[in-house]
């Protein structure tokens, strides 16, 4: 019933597959209609193109910023053809019907992710695209409008499913995609735009996501679920490569992103390290000699609940960390490669997932960090703090020793990863305890210790492994009750930012136990 495509305007910045779909549409008798670049890659393809320039009677002006903004294409693309007003107009001015339109945009987000200069970035603002793509969309009662390199099989699929025409469905489907593709592009543009000019709270936000995968469900079995990438092409997760195994859930993907986050704050070249996630808390990070003792360091801090965890690595996987790592149930191994030994190990294990990344993420890098509320969205920057030992103050009489100093930093480096309240015990480069999520702190201070315990029972040590531990607590103690908790747990130095009210409660506490402990001065709530 509904008239096949006789005529489409196609104008592509990237140009990959366009050639194929020009062959395909001239061979369903479509007539091609394009801007200079796009023509002149059909044209050299030997295909007969239209140049928008003569349809409009206008060159091509101004740099191109002026090309398709004229009523021959805008007509044609939001002309009723079912109103007796709306086809006289056609008539009259000659303008023909544009069915199809195939546009996909400049490139501007690839242009600020290249780090152009602020004109660059400008001149790749589209204008002429978006237009035609939202008067196409609108118009989909009539119009098919194409912004995917990725659609294109699916038009094809569609015409000749409907004997040259589209299907009311898909002409839907594809103008719901076109607006998320204008919305995304201008989102992309005002995010840019507010650092570029450096407005710090913009007056209004939007956010922009590209399906990345529909998930079979979210949390829980009765959520539906999907994954969607930003765009910004980071290392991490969403651009991660999966060799193996089934697809990940919704859980997996956000244990796959903590587990990921937390062991790029260990730099390859400072030695390999090892982060055990499970229900987005780590339960065991470690660096070691090697990759594969790293991994088995953070086993060792809660063989318990690394059972089913994710498992992430700041260096390429090899085959003997492989093999250690497939003598439990894992759901996920990230890591910046894998040789190919370490995924011939793998391929055994079906079930298995293998991410690979090409490098870690930049922990420093600045972001926006968002969360939903009911009704609204709050918004931050991620938190990139890091300290140094310059940036701490020794607050006790004793000084921490060299070594307690970085398992002090080590310590501090995975609370900034553990949800609040997070109180962490390392010893060695390895953490021994993690207590996390707890409402209150002193609670987090003695389940960490009590896990440590079970660890000691189970492995048959003598002592828990927190004898001789340091302690980082993510924010102050209020009290001194935390601190002394710790202490008897065995705990010879703490790290915490300090700046309670009873600071000098605490510090006499420690003075007492004749632990040392320093400030850090910021904190790193997570929530
Ligand atoms: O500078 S524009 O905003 N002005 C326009 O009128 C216009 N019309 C299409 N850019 C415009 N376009 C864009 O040109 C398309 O969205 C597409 O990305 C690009 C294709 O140019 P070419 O065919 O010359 O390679």
């Amino acid at each position: 019933d509904h008239r096949p495509i006789r005529r489409a305007l196609l104008s592509v910045s990237d140009k990959s597959g366009l050639v194929d779909l020009g062959k395909a549409l001239v061979e369903r008798d479509v007539e091609l209609l394009s801007t200079g670049g796009t023509a002149q890659t059909l044209r050299d393809a030997g295909l007969e193109v239209l140049d928008v320039a003569e349809v409009t009677g206008f060159p091509e002006m101004m740099d191109g910023r002026v090309k398709t903004l004229h009523p021959m294409v805008h007509g044609g693309l939001l002309a009723l053809r079912d109103n007796p007003a709306h086809v006289a107009a056609m008539q009259e001015y000659v303008i023909n019907p544009i069915d199809l339109l195939v546009v996909n945009l400049y490139p501007f987000e690839a242009t600020v992710a290249a780090g152009a200069d602020y004109a660059t970035c400008i001149e790749n603002i589209d204008i002429g695209g978006p237009a035609m793509i939202r008067a196409a969309a609108k118009n989909h009662a009539f119009v098919s409008v194409v912004v995917d390199t990725d659609d294109y099989d699916a038009l094809l699929a569609d015409m000749d499913a409907n004997d040259g025409a589209t299907s009311d469905d898909f002409r839907r489907t594809l103008a719901q995609t076109a607006y998320a593709r204008t919305g995304a592009y201008d989102a992309a543009v005002s995010n840019w735009m507010a650092g570029a000019i450096g407005v710090e709270t913009p007056r209004r936000r939007v956010v922009k996501g590209k399906l990345a995968q529909s998930l079979r469900y979210g949390e829980n079995p009765h959520q539906k679920a999907a994954f969607y990438k930003d765009g910004s092409d980071r290392p991490g997760v969403a651009s991660a490569t999966q060799h193996q195994g089934k697809e990940l859930s919704y859980n997996n993907i956000n244990d796959t992103d903590a587990a990921f986050e937390l062991v790029s704050e260990f730099a390859p070249e400072d030695g390999p390290a090892c982060a055990i996630i499970k229900h987005a808390n780590p339960c065991g990070v470690a660096r070691g000699a090697t990759l594969k003792d790293a991994y088995m360091r953070a086993f060792d801090c809660d063989r318990t609940s690394a059972f089913g965890g994710i498992i992430a690595l700041n260096r390429t996987l090899d085959a003997a960390t492989a093999r250690e790592i497939t003598g439990i149930f894992t759901e996920v191994v990230i890591a910046p490669d894998a040789d190919d030994a370490a995924r011939e190990i793998f391929a055994a294990k079906k079930n298995l997932r293998l991410l690979t990344t090409g490098s870690l993420a930049d922990p420093r890098a600045t972001a926006l960090a968002w969360r939903q509320v009911s009704g609204g969205l709050l918004v931050q920057d991620k938190d990139t703090g890091s300290i140094n030992r310059d940036n701490l103050k020794v607050v006790t009489k004793r000084v921490p020793t060299d070594a307690e100093l970085e398992d002090l930093l080590f310590a501090w480096t995975v609370a900034k990863h553990v949800k609040s309240n997070a109180i962490i015990y390392v010893k060695d480069g390895a953490t021994v305890g993690v207590g996390a999520g707890q409402m209150s702190r002193v609670d987090s201070t003695r389940i960490a210790a009590r896990k440590a315990q079970d660890m000691a029972d189970a492995l048959e040590l003598d002592a828990p492994l927190t004898q001789g531990s340091v302690v980082a607590s993510d924010a102050f103690f209020p009290f001194a009750d935390g601190l002394i908790t710790a202490a008897q747990a065995g705990a010879t130095a703490l790290i915490q930012p300090g700046g309670s009210m009873r600071d000098d409660d605490v510090i006499a506490a420690a003075n007492e136990a004749g632990l040392a402990m320093v400030f850090t001065g910021m904190r790193h709530f997570r929530h």
